[in-house]
């Protein structure tokens, strides 16, 4: 098993950096990398610390960590540069070319395990040395620029920077917005050409992403006037909470180098209250709209993502951990897992991307948030589950959750990343 995730990321190893599927994703992603790294860190210190430091070559100058470092030559990508138009920004590196969005920020989290599993452990301090500067600029970018006075939780500004693209969480935000500014003919679609359709997001979305990357390089990439324009700026539970545990993970790397660590303390203290007070709604987590303060209420998994960094606490807890196991699947002959959606969701699709598919990423998440709260035997089973998903049908980039079909981008990088995490 592990030998064939080493082949799966062998296969997508570009020289410098790993790409998340060779055809349908072929430069490197933000939290694909740290994913990827965190992989990686048990087998090959060498390969992790490259692939961070080089995904953090793509950096912006007001901390701003890309979702996107393009690959000279990588291959064909839509929307690609020359859409982005990133030197419109007087902060974006000329080279290598970026996008200029971000994603959830797993780095520091990545950063952390890879200095933990190293062997050669000067050479992994100075690698820590070298990353606390970077992980302290991209999470000051995040605390200063995302977010408004009033709130201390982080905004995401478009659906790509969730990381789950087409969730029905943005139905609503997008239904809102009337796509002028650039659209998405299919003509330059490229991920309609090497994945099925059935499994992508729809022309109507990609009118409406393509609509706010128009309105972002309009605005040069400046993030105070994109804040005061923009028609999507949500709180989301998953970037929130992977800032919580990025922000535990960066005091550690702090005090472990002996450098102030205050600042990220009070960082991870506020975004805890933040999303214990504003985005409990109901009974469950949920995100929230900005533009119009309504709550987003969509039944998808990242409700359960508080617990990955440990902050429900007492009974919140409790009923966290319970809705996570009413919200568990079967897969057919191999155990229980997390959907991306939940089966009772009116939007629920069991082929459909981030509507319903079983994610490595998403499981993993939840397999630590169930260690965390003590739930041995349930992330047991979970960690059973995925690894059998892969051995029955490879490293794909999502599975149907019945029957545990391999669906969307073939050899997917995080899928065997992980997986060779959760062998240890
Ligand atoms: C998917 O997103 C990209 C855009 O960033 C795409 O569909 O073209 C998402 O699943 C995202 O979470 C992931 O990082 C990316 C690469 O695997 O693919």
């Amino acid at each position: 098993m592990a030998e064939h995730a080493r082949q799966i990321l062998e296969g997508n190893w570009l020289g410098h950096a790993t790409r998340p599927s060779s055809l349908l994703y072929p430069h490197q992603w933000s939290w694909d990398s740290a994913f990827t790294a965190i992989g990686y860190a048990h087998q090959d210190q060498d390969r992790a610390e490259t692939e961070l430091r080089s995904l953090f070559s793509g950096q912006w100058k007001n901390g701003l960590l890309p979702h996107i470092v393009f690959v000279d030559g990588g291959g064909p990508y839509f929307p690609g540069p020359e859409v982005w138009a990133t030197e419109h920004s007087p902060n974006a590196p000329r080279r290598p070319l970026t996008s200029g969005i971000v994603q959830p920020p797993v780095h520091a989290t990545a950063v952390w395990q890879v200095y933990r599993l190293a062997r050669d452990r000067p050479r992994a301090r100075r690698f820590l040395h070298d990353m606390l500067p970077k992980l302290d600029a991209w999470h000051a970018y995040l605390h200063r620029e995302r977010t408004r006075i009033g709130s201390a939780l982080v905004e995401i500004w478009h659906p790509w920077e969730s990381g789950m693209d087409n969730s029905p969480l943005w139905d609503p935000v997008l239904a809102r917005i009337q796509p002028r500014d650039g659209t998405a003919p299919e003509h330059l679609r490229t991920d309609l050409r090497v994945a099925n359709p059935a499994e992508r997001p729809t022309a109507a979305e990609y009118d409406r992403y393509l609509h706010l990357v128009a309105l972002f390089r309009a605005h040069a990439y400046d993030d105070e006037r994109i804040r005061a324009a923009t028609p999507f700026a949500v709180r989301d539970v998953l970037f929130n909470s992977a800032l919580v545990q990025a922000d535990h993970d960066l005091t550690a790397i702090a005090r472990e180098l002996g450098k102030p660590s205050t600042k990220y303390e009070d960082w991870a203290r506020a975004t805890t209250q933040a999303v214990e007070d504003e985005l409990w709604q109901d009974g469950s987590y949920a995100d929230v709209d900005v533009v119009t303060g309504e709550v987003l209420d969509a039944s998808t998994w990242s409700r359960f993502s508080p617990l990955f960094a440990g902050i429900p606490a007492g009974d919140r807890a409790e009923h966290v951990l319970d809705q996570l196991t009413d919200a568990m699947v079967e897969v057919e002959g191999l155990g229980p897992a997390v959907p991306s959606l939940s089966r009772k969701d009116p939007s629920f699709d069991p082929a459909l991307y981030w509507r319903g598919p079983v994610w490595m990423n998403v499981n993993w998440f939840i397999y630590h948030g169930l260690r965390r709260y003590g739930r041995h035997d349930a992330a047991a089973s979970l960690r059973t589950t995925m690894i059998e998903l892969a051995r029955k049908a490879g490293f794909s980039e999502h599975y149907h959750p019945s029957t545990g079909h391999g669906h969307g981008g073939a050899e997917f990088s995080w899928s065997a990343a992980l997986v060779l995490d959760l062998l240890g």
